[in-house]
Formats: structure tokens, C-alpha cells, sequence
């Protein structure tokens, strides 16, 4: 048996500070539209996907940003998306700011499936960056000053006739991410970035980027069983450049699709979800091969403790 899932990845190029979301909607139906013509059941867009990239700038006032951020999904200019995909019966995994109705500010990742209606909604774990204005950098990475860390971890969702789950951007870094989501036997990781490629408290790590954006998801595939699809706003935005590179990983590990461009690109893949099986029953049997009674240090634990500091933490 198979269930066959044909997924796209819709890479954004950069956007720009002016772009309005009725340019940004109109290049995302353009996208979805290749999706459809490819066969697509579900596009997946990247993190933050309406906007310009705005953490990189220093407001004093967050409510500076507000504008950036969206109160309502659909509102009147997200709304031709969510028609487009419903006419073309495509899903779809989309990427914003969300301003709650109490005033809380999250990154967050929506997944509407191929009748239009919501199959789940994601918020940012790990927020990376800093959370005040450090002028020694050629550009800010101010999430933390933006963006609350969510505390309802890695739900999945049913869907496109699997275990479909999301993570945003730093959280594809982190092996807990796949492995909550393993845990609940997540087939399907939807996964969009936004990964300038200079680093500034090492720059060393620039020429790493692309090697560690794969070598992460590309982990967290195989370990876990799952495919992945990690979908980049790449190219130079704003004066920065960011990673592209988006890919779509087998639960081997293997990247079957990759973007070639650092623009506006889609990619696709039939994603066979019965392959999970082949590794979530053999290897990675978790029932059978888990110890997780000795890995109680991993939600016991925040930071590393050596043992020669141990004394001092008692
Ligand atoms: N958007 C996002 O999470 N970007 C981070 C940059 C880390 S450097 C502050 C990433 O992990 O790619």
C-alpha cells in the first residue's frame, strides 16, 4: 500500500519593506497555482511569508512593529489566498506574525488543507536572537524582542491522509523538535526559515549555513522516520542575505528535491508516507529500542551543567 502525497515547497524570494501583502498574496497564488499544475496536494510556504523579515530592526516601542503582524487569518488581504486554494482544492502551510486579540505576539505557522478548512495552527518554540538593540551588528536578529516563546510545544494534526506536524525556522535545529513530534508518530514536517547567512556572534559558522540547514532536518528525518519539507525566504533582503536551499528530505534522510534558485521557486516531491514505516519499525522502533527512563536529564535539565560545576548548583 501507498499514500502518496504530492507536496510543494514555495520558496519566497527576498521581500521588501515596501512590498504590500497584496504583492506578497499575489506571489504566493502564483505559487500555488505551479502547485496545482504539479499535482500538488499541499504547498508549503516559509516562515513569516507576508512580510520583510522586520526583527531585524531596532523599534523602541514593539507596537512599532504591529503593522507587520496580522490580527485575523484570513483578513481582507490574506483572504485570496485562502479562495485561490480552495478553487484550486490545494493546501497549503503558511507562515505569519500573529497578534492575538490579548495583546501576545507569536511567529506562527498555519496549516489549511485541500477543502479550505484548518487542519492546525503552530507557534514558534525556540526563539532565537537577542532581545534588545545591539548596534555592534551589521543587522538585528530581535525575535526575542518580538515574539513570545510558545509553550504549546510540537502538536501534529491529521491530515493529507497522515501525521502532519510544523516547526518554524531555530526550531529545525533542535533534535527535541522531531522527536516530540516523532513521539506522536509525525509522517509529514513542515518546516519554513528564514536563515540570514551571516552569524554574527561567529561568523565562522557563515560558510556552514547550508551545511548545517540540511545536516539538521536531514537528521531529524531520519532519526524520527519522517519526510521533511523546509522552505527558505532566501536572497538578499533588505541588505541581508539569507539562506535558500529549500529541500524535501525522505524519512532515509535523503533530500529528493531541492531549490536551485534564491528566488520564488517551487519544488515538489511525492512523498510516499507509508516509507516512515520502513525506519519507525525497524532502527527507530521507539517502543521496542527507547530508553527513556535514562533520559530523564532531558527534560530535567535547561543548560549543561559539567560535572566539576556540579557542586556549585546544589
Ligand atoms: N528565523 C530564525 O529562526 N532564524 C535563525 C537565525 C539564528 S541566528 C540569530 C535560524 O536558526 O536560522
Amino acid at each position: 500500500m501507498t499514500r502518496i502525497v504530492t507536496v510543494g515547497a514555495g520558496q519566497l524570494g527576498p521581500i521588501a519593506a515596501a512590498d504590500s501583502r497584496a504583492d506578497v498574496v499575489e506571489r504566493l497564488i502564483v505559487l500555488l497555482r505551479q502547485g496545482a499544475d504539479a499535482g500538488c496536494d499541499v504547498v508549503v510556504f516559509p516562515e513569516l511569508a507576508l512580510t520583510t523579515f522586520f526583527p531585524r530592526w531596532y523599534t523602541e516601542d514593539i507596537a512599532g512593529h504591529d503593522h507587520y503582524f496580522e490580527t485575523e487569518m484570513p483578513g481582507p488581504e490574506t483572504k485570496p489566498l485562502f479562495d485561490e486554494a480552495l478553487r484550486l482544492g490545494i493546501g497549503f502551510c503558511l507562515g505569519y506574525a500573529e497578534l492575538t486579540p490579548d495583546g501576545e505576539r507569536f511567529n506562527t505557522y498555519l496549516l489549511v488543507d485541500q477543502r479550505g478548512r484548518i487542519v492546525g495552527k503552530f507557534r514558534k518554540v525556540h526563539i532565537p536572537g537577542h532581545e534588545d538593540d545591539e548596534p555592534w551588528r551589521p543587522f538585528q536578529h530581535l525575535e526575542r524582542r518580538y515574539f513570545q516563546e510558545s509553550d504549546e510545544g510540537f502538536p501534529v494534526f491529521l491530515g493529507f491522509g497522515g501525521v502532519v506536524g510544523m516547526a518554524l525556522c531555530n526550531d529545525r535545529r533542535w533534535p527535541e523538535t522531531y522527536r516530540v513530534m516523532g513521539l506522536q508518530g509525525v509522517e509529514l514536517v513542515m518546516i519554513g526559515y528564514n536563515t540570514p547567512i551571516h552569524y554574527a556572534p561567529d561568523p565562522a559558522q557563515n560558510a556552514l549555513q547550508g551545511f548545517h540547514n540540511h545536516l539538521c532536518m536531514q537528521a531529524g528525518a531520519y532519526q524520527n522516520g519522517t519526510w521533511v519539507v523546509g522552505v527558505a525566504k532566501g536572497g538578499t533582503e533588505e541588505g541581508v542575505e539569507s539562506l535558500a536551499q529549500s529541500a524535501i528530505i525522505a524519512p532515509s534522510g535523503q533530500i529528493v528535491a531541492q531549490a536551485l534558485t534564491t528566488a520564488d521557486e517551487l519544488i515538489t516531491a511525492r512523498c510516499d508516507l507509508d516509507l516512515c514505516a520502513n525506519f519507525k519499525e525497524t532502527l527507530f522502533d521507539f517502543a521496542r529500542y527507547r530508553r527513556a527512563e535514562v533520559y530523564g536529564l532531558i527534560t530535567e535539565r535547561k543548560g549543561a551543567i559539567p560535572p566539576h560545576e556540579e557542586e556549585a548548583h546544589r
